[in-house]
């Protein structure tokens, strides 16, 4: 599935693949209410990444909900809504408008923005992250699956801490703090001076992220992080992951999901493994 924030509806007309192939969709986060986002500049490409200080421009949850998630739900595959709030309050608030909708089919957390003037980030702040949970699980009986920062000592405990107050799953990670500096200006690249950083540079913290959440916590990891190739699927899968989501190597090449669903179908036929299940199951023996 591609990760929160890189599969922008606007341009799912002029999409150049099918997407009901994907395992779902997951939208970018919706704030409670519309704000603007950070201004430009706010994308940097860097030779270690992409480096983003987009500051989630959102509708808020209310046109959202109207104009933006019925372009989604056309598309034939799960929607996953991510959320963002500025407390606990706000995550419940938003989960409660999804909640009745059959269309939603699960609800990511977003706990971990980078790019938020946050006076504590929920994924960085035990206690607080588990108040958002708790909340956000008071309001819903969707599944709910809660998107954590590389940023922290031990995901894992991030991760166990999740499925204590009520997460089904944790998307395991988002960008990592990171700044470029121009050289020609001598400033930082990006406005806001830092931004998350994305892309091949992120695999390896990922692997060792998604590692440390499966074995703290007992709840599904959905890997994420500067997969781009079919190898790096099956690593991911290697360090625990149940599912994947595929970001940065989509802005580089539009056709990276359909080219990594193939090549993972060919790995599969190639090693004569009938499928992912049976592919985890290989993964769980041999370790
Ligand atoms: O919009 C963003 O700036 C953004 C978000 Br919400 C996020 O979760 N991760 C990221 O790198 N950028």
């Amino acid at each position: 599935m591609p990760a929160s924030g890189t599969f922008d509806c606007h341009n799912a007309p002029a999409l150049p693949f099918d997407a009901a192939i994907l395992g779902a969709i997951v939208v970018k986060s919706v704030t409670l209410h519309p704000q603007k986002g950070n201004p430009p500049p706010r994308l940097a490409e860097t030779p270690s990444g992409l480096i983003n200080s987009i500051g989630i421009p959102s509708p808020g949850i209310d046109v959202f909900i109207q104009q933006i998630l019925p372009v989604y739900t056309a598309l034939g595959s799960p929607v996953i809504v991510s959320v963002a709030g500025y407390s606990a309050n706000e995550y419940a608030e938003l989960v409660a408008a999804l909640d009745g909708l059959k269309s939603v089919e699960a609800i990511e957390l977003n706990l971990s923005c980078p790019n938020i003037r946050y006076h504590r980030m929920p994924a960085q702040d035990k206690d607080l992250l588990q108040e958002c949970v708790a909340m956000a699980r008071g309001a819903t009986a969707k599944p709910l699956w809660a998107k954590l920062s590389p940023d922290v000592p031990s995901v894992g405990e991030m991760a166990q801490a999740a499925e204590v107050a009520g997460a089904d799953a944790c998307t395991v990670i988002n960008t990592t703090s990171a700044m470029m500096v121009n050289i020609h200006t001598l400033r930082p690249m990006i406005g806001a001076t830092r931004g998350g950083l994305s892309g091949p540079a992120l695999l390896p913290i990922a692997l060792a992220a998604v590692w440390d959440a499966t074995h703290h916590a007992n709840i599904p990891v959905i890997g994420v992080g500067g997969i781009s190739t079919v190898e790096d699927v099956v690593a991911v899968f290697a360090a625990g992951a149940s599912a994947v989501q595929i970001g940065t190597a989509s802005f580089y090449d539009p056709m990276a999901m359909p080219r990594l669903i193939g090549e993972l179908d060919r790995y599969l036929k190639d090693k004569g493994i009938a499928s992912i299940e049976e592919l985890k199951a290989k993964i769980r023996q041999s370790q």
